[in-house]
């Protein structure tokens, strides 16, 4: 299997019957239970492609540099073709920087300019920096730093979501990008999350100890940022800045249940 592709086509999305497929995986017992979070992954693919997605996914879990999942939920459900929506990948541009201080710091200049005032700004990069237990998801604030969803202190996770068959962005990039898969993936998820109600911005770094790129999302622009953290760190995790007054139920709604295929 060419595990690059989604195996949906756009006539298939519209006409054919397709599944989201997501899996999470953690070590020391379930999420629920107190496990801390190994890994997640998330397609959309037709019927034929689910048991080889679901084993590659498997494998995922067992190989992590963070070491093997002791606990892997897959969960797989049907999707209405007629609600899967398609979205042009937000543009994308590269800052590389002598030094973490030099990248964060433009990071911070970015989501500034996309509204989101310093303080919450500095409160993303701590959450991210300062969290005592794994994050499995993003955590929500508000353009002046309010947390907005304190029910989920480990974050709350986007699914439904992955990268069209026809994509432009298989050639965009060049140099070897489309086979990141790091950046395929984050940049799927910035992309659905930059259309939900009320989102200003995200702040991301990957919890990969040697992946030691991220990225923020402003003003409708993927910012590539190197390095946001030191090789070996394995701290990452996201932050999704969003209006205050957002209806938040419509808001998880949205990151949960609309499929989005990246085109
Ligand atoms: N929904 C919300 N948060 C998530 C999700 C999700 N589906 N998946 C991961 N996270 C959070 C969680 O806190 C993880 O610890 C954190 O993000 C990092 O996840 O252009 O690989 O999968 O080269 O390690 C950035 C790519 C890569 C930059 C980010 O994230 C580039 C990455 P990872
Ligand atoms: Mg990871």
């Amino acid at each position: 299997m060419d595990s690059k592709k989604a195996v949906c086509t756009w006539d298939m999305c519209v006409e054919g019957q397709v599944y989201s497929i997501r899996m999470r995986s953690a070590q020391g017992g379930s999420h629920e239970s107190g496990g801390l979070h190994v890994s997640g992954a998330e397609r959309i693919v037709t019927v034929e492609a689910l048991q080889a997605y679901a084993a590659e996914m498997i494998e995922r879990a067992l190989t992590h540099p963070k070491g093997p999942a002791d606990f892997i939920n897959i969960t797989i459900d049907a999707i209405p073709p007629e609600a899967v929506r398609c979205e042009e990948p937000l543009e994308v541009k590269r800052h590389e920087r002598s030094t973490i201080e030099r990248a964060r710091q433009l990071g911070m200049e970015l989501l500034r300019e996309g509204g989101i005032s310093l303080e919450a700004i500095q409160k993303g990069f701590q959450c991210i920096d300062e969290q005592v237990e794994p994050l499995s998801g993003a955590i929500v604030l508000d353009e002046a730093g309010h947390l907005l969803l304190p029910e989920y202190p480990r974050g709350v996770r986007v699914t439904r979501m992955d990268l069209h068959e026809d994509s432009s962005l298989w050639d965009r990039h060049g140099d070897g990008l489309s086979d990141n898969v790091h950046f395929r993936e984050a940049l799927v998820l910035a992309t659905k999350l930059a259309h939900g109600p009320g989102v200003l911005g995200e702040l991301c770094w990957s919890d990969d100890p040697a992946y030691t790129t991220g990225y923020v999302v402003a003003n409708g622009v993927y910012h590539r940022l190197s390095p946001m953290k030191d090789v070996g760190i394995p701290r990452g995790g996201r932050v999704f800045f969003v209006k205050a007054g957002t209806d938040m139920d419509a808001f998880m709604r949205y990151i949960r249940e609309v499929p989005v295929l990246v085109k």
